[in-house]
């Protein structure tokens, strides 16, 4: 039984691969947001010297501030997420993409192309691609050509991204089916008719299948570009943010969060009771103290089935 998922949102995220939440974050919720990705960007520009202008992706966000610490476990999220990949995982990454206008004179390249003179001058413009099947990232498994199911994402739109041309998220519905070759054997061209520009207002969510082909548009318009993704995967897998995260972070945290945030709610040793004859990851392990979210998930329900 689900937490929270309706039919039409099920339908939406076995079809398209995604289901688009219009408005979801109060008002309140996304100028905090908003206000965390300026505080943080302009630390991190001063402790780097940047010149205001420089676009650059803050990864591991949720260490830079409790503001972004606090949306891994949104209350009215984390029953969608639960819902979409189950209990047993942990953040893969948190990052926040910070794009001021391009210079006057700069050309954009074509969406989805990742080529032309922004993304020569360091704006990103991103190619169309599915995560986990680069020649250089994460060599995926395939089940006949096809990636596995093993990871989603939370995109949140900080600013009014409701126009086209601010450096939108374009998804293509229902390509997470298909295989990785097919996007190869297209020349990374994906059709208009195949491809949909997100056009959200700031503090919509979208959450989606890392393995639907994706690219970042352009952004030619006068707004910074603020925008916030979440990523959940399978607890036996390795995050791309972090080994471990600080312990006087975990040390703060809630046991949901202490999952969520990679570490053992218990304590215990991660190899298990006996280390040195039968060592065992505890991360293959899916043992309720550790796993605290699968109690949270049995509660929520009260089916014992789930
Ligand atoms: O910046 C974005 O919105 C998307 C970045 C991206 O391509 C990804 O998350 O894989």
């Amino acid at each position: 039984m689900p937490l929270a998922m309706t039919d039409e949102q099920r339908r939406s995220f076995d079809e398209d691969g995604f289901i688009i939440l219009e408005n979801f974050l109060t008002p309140t919720e996304t100028a905090r947001l908003s206000d965390a990705a300026d505080e943080v960007v302009s630390r991190i520009q001063q402790e780097k010297g940047l010149p205001p202008e420089t676009h650059f992706q803050i990864r591991n966000a949720l260490s830079q501030h409790d503001a972004f610490l606090d949306l891994i476990d949104h209350p009215r999220m984390l029953p969608l997420v639960v819902d979409a990949i189950g209990w047993n995982i942990q953040i893969r990454t948190t990052h926040l993409d910070y794009r001021p206008p391009y210079p006057q004179d700069l050309a954009a390249g074509a969406v989805g192309t990742g080529q032309g003179a922004d993304s020569q001058a360091g704006y990103r413009n991103i190619a169309w691609h599915p995560d986990l099947a680069s020649r250089e990232i994460f060599q995926a498994p395939s089940l006949d050509g096809r990636l596995p199911f093993m990871e989603i994402k939370v995109f949140y739109p900080l600013f009014d991204m409701s126009e086209s041309g601010c450096g939108n998220l374009w998804l293509s519905p229902g390509s997470y089916l298909r295989p990785p070759s097919d996007l190869q054997a297209m020349n990374r061209q994906v059709p208009d008719d195949q491809a949909l520009e997100l056009k959200l207002q700031a503090g919509s969510a979208v959450l989606w299948r890392t393995a639907t082909w994706h690219c970042v548009g352009p952004n030619q318009s006068q707004k910074t570009r603020k925008i916030m993704h979440v990523g959940y995967h399978y607890r036996w897998l390795r995050p791309t943010d972090y080994m471990q995260q600080d312990p006087e972070l975990l040390a703060h945290c809630s046991p949901i969060r202490q999952q969520l945030l990679g570490a053992l709610p218990s304590g215990g040793d991660p190899m298990g009771s006996d280390p040195d004859i039968a060592p065992l990851s505890q991360y293959w392990q899916a043992k309720n103290n550790d796993v605290p979210l699968r109690a949270w998930a049995e509660s929520q329900t009260k089916d014992e089935a789930y």
